[in-house]
């Protein structure tokens, strides 16, 4: 029992590590890392793929990388809008490392990109733990989730700079009670900010992206009180040697992790 949390919290340090390079090498090349966190089907690609539509029609040079555990199928929808897009294939793991993201985006990223949407693997108990580099992590639920959700999965809630709630164009057939919603993150992450968005109508979209490129120039996100040291969820050990990736439109700059 012992070994199974020294060897947790071994790869969780080790993952802290490439997490802090690749922030460092983002920054030193003017990008900032979006982690979308969510469970399966609470709408990421959805309101990813009006994001990336959006940020190009306003000139912002975006990029986005996928994670699932089968199917490129997300990939296919995003690169709808014409933005650069890279889908993941994790091989059956749960969650993004750092240092996989840092594998596939070397010498992939466009060299001007400015904002890198991830979209984590659909699931609220694993991506939790992982630092990806990111500056803003924005944890989504969907109205028909239940308003309990931040209290059952706290960590996911409680790490968030930013929360979603997606779907808000089903919010009265699923009879949303937005108030509890609002009160249960506010007891596992005080002091967030929740976004109500839609994919369908299009609420949030810009005022996320406003968010994103507010801490691309400089603005400090929303600092939870949780602290990421203590380990959370269940993790594994795994070979990622396998994992393959996918990219649609190209890119010639490298993000290296300084060792
Ligand atoms: N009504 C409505 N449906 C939505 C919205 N966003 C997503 N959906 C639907 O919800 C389903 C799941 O959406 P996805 O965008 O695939 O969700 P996801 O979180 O990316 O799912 P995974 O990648 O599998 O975890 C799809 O059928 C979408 O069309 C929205 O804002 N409103
Ligand atoms: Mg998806």
């Amino acid at each position: 029992m012992c070994r199974t949390v020294d060897l947790r919290q071994a790869v969780l340090a080790r993952n802290d590590d490439s997490a802090r390079r690749l922030r460092a090498a983002l920054a030193e090349r003017g990008t900032v890392a979006v982690n979308l966190l969510s469970s399966p089907g609470s709408g990421k690609t959805a309101l990813l793929e009006a994001e990336l539509g959006l940020a190009r029609r306003r000139g912002v040079a975006v990029a986005a990388l996928t994670a699932d555990l089968a199917t490129e199928n997300d990939a296919r929808r995003l690169a709808r809008s014409g933005a650069p897009v890279k889908q993941v294939l994790t091989d059956g793991l749960c969650h993004l490392e750092a240092r996989m993201l840092t594998g596939h985006l070397d010498g992939w990223l466009p060299g001007e990109c400015r904002l890198l949407f991830v979209e984590n693997v659909g699931n609220l108990v694993c991506p939790a733990s992982y630092d990806l580099g990111e500056t803003l992590r924005v944890v989504l639920a969907s109205v028909t989730e239940g308003e309990d959700k931040p209290l059952k999965y706290p960590t996911a809630f409680g790490l968030a700079n930013l929360v979603l709630v997606t779907k808000a164009d089903l919010a009265e057939a699923a009879e949303f009670d937005e108030a509890a919603f609002l009160a249960n993150v506010q007891r596992v992450n005080p002091g967030v900010e929740v976004l109500n968005t839609s994919a369908r109508t299009g609420e949030g979209v810009g005022v996320l992206l406003d968010r994103a490129l507010a801490v691309l120039d400089g603005a400090e996100p929303h600092r939870p009180v949780m602290s990421a040291a203590v380990p959370h969820g269940h993790d594994h050990e795994h070979d990622h040697d396998h994992d393959h990736e996918h990219a649609y439109g190209h890119g010639h700059s490298a993000v290296g992790e300084s060792a």
